[in-house]
């Protein structure tokens, strides 16, 4: 799964990819995207590595796109956003970060600070990329819906689709909002939509405004996950190990860092959850799309777990952690076997039984 960062110049994009990877910030004014495996942080996991004492620990990752700062102020500028933009089209998810922090010393995207118009201006250029996207695709149909071929009738109806589409966009709405069956979303998946994806704000803010409140309703839809990071912070906060960062952390009065939270919301923003296997010393967590059979499950740990399957054997983190060991677990009868249809649920640990 991929999420990508988007934003004006100077948002603080790469100083969040920075503090999400790990990594050094890559230079600024870098004009590539770059590209980085961000670990989603899971308590479950880590008290889970406390109890059973593993070799290794594997937490669930997502890949993060740190795209380059756009600039609509200019010919060039509005061309090389445009290319960035359909670099794009494949990523899972869309963050737009926008800047809400005061330095005198960055300068400011057509000089004011604007949280509220910038995620305007993002949002626009967005919906223009994918009406042209939708303008080409409507001009290719109009001269292939003529030809009597075997397809004629599927043509015929994806260019409707595509004229609903149009409408949409040109009453500033986006994509997902026109989208009422999977007949339809099949249809257009492969082209790409941007303002199909799922998408999350962040608001970048400075030390000093880490309790702010944003209200973006104008133009989004209220659903739309809103987070408050302050990039700079959680820079300094991802250098240090964990003892000094957790004194830090209570020096500031905060409990969650701000990325981790991040990372959780795209997560489920994306319709993952997890399930977790502790299995020859390794305990795992695997991403899966909520609504997952166990049967699918068992196929994204081994293709031959999947093929021998026999039954998962399963039970909650919570319910484990409730009452402290297996041992107890096991009287208290909250061990399950389940079968192959079993909708996997977020945070179930399973041992599935199978026989190649
Ligand atoms: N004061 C302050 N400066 C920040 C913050 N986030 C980023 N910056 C600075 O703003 C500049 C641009 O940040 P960068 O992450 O490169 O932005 P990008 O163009 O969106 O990738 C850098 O000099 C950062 O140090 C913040 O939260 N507070
Ligand atoms: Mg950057």
């Amino acid at each position: 799964m991929k999420v990508a960062l988007l934003g004006l110049l100077q948002s603080g994009k790469s100083t969040i990819f920075a503090s999400l990877s790990g990594k050094g910030i890559p230079p600024i004014g870098s004009t590539t995207i770059e590209e980085a495996i961000v670990t989603v942080p899971d308590e479950r996991l880590d008290w889970l590595t406390e109890y059973y004492k593993p070799k290794k620990t594997t937490y669930a990752t997502i890949d993060c796109l740190d795209v380059p700062g756009f600039n609509f102020t200019d010919d060039h500028g509005r061309s090389a956003a445009r290319r960035q933009i359909n670099q794009i089209r494949t990523v899972d998810m869309l963050v737009l970060v926008v800047r809400a922090f005061e330095n005198p010393a960055v300068l400011s995207y057509r000089n004011s600070i604007k949280p509220v118009g910038d995620l305007a201006e993002l949002r626009t250029e967005l919906l223009l990329a994918d009406l042209e996207l939708v303008a080409t695709r409507i001009e290719k149909l109009e001269k292939q819906v003529h030809k009597p071929t075997k397809t004629q009738a599927y043509d015929k109806a994806e260019l409707a689709l595509h004229k609903k589409l149009q409408e949409t966009i040109e009453s500033e709405k986006p994509i997902s909002s026109a989208i009422e069956n999977d007949a339809e979303r099949e249809m257009i998946k492969s082209l790409g939509f941007l303002t199909l994806k799922p998408m999350a704000i962040a608001v970048n803010v400075g030390e000093n405004q880490l309790k702010a409140k944003f209200d973006f309703s104008e133009h989004v839809d209220t659903s739309v996950p809103v987070v408050t990071i302050c990039a700079k912070l959680e820079f300094e906060l991802a250098q240090l190990d964990a003892e000094s960062r957790a004194e830090f952390m209570a020096d500031l009065g905060i409990a969650e860092s701000a990325i981790s939270k991040f990372v959780n919301g795209c997560y489920s923003a994306l319709g993952l959850i997890s399930f977790i296997t502790v299995v020859s010393n390794e305990i795992r967590a695997w991403p899966i799309k909520q609504g997952t059979i166990a049967h699918e499950a068992a196929g994204k740990v081994h293709t031959d777990i999947k093929r021998g399957f026999i039954r998962a054997e399963t039970f909650s983190f919570d319910d484990l952690k409730e009452h402290g060991n297996e041992k107890a677990l096991k009287a208290a009868g909250k061990i399950r076997l389940e079968g192959k249809d079993y909708v996997v649920q977020n945070g179930n640990i399973i041992n599935f039984r199978f026989n190649v």
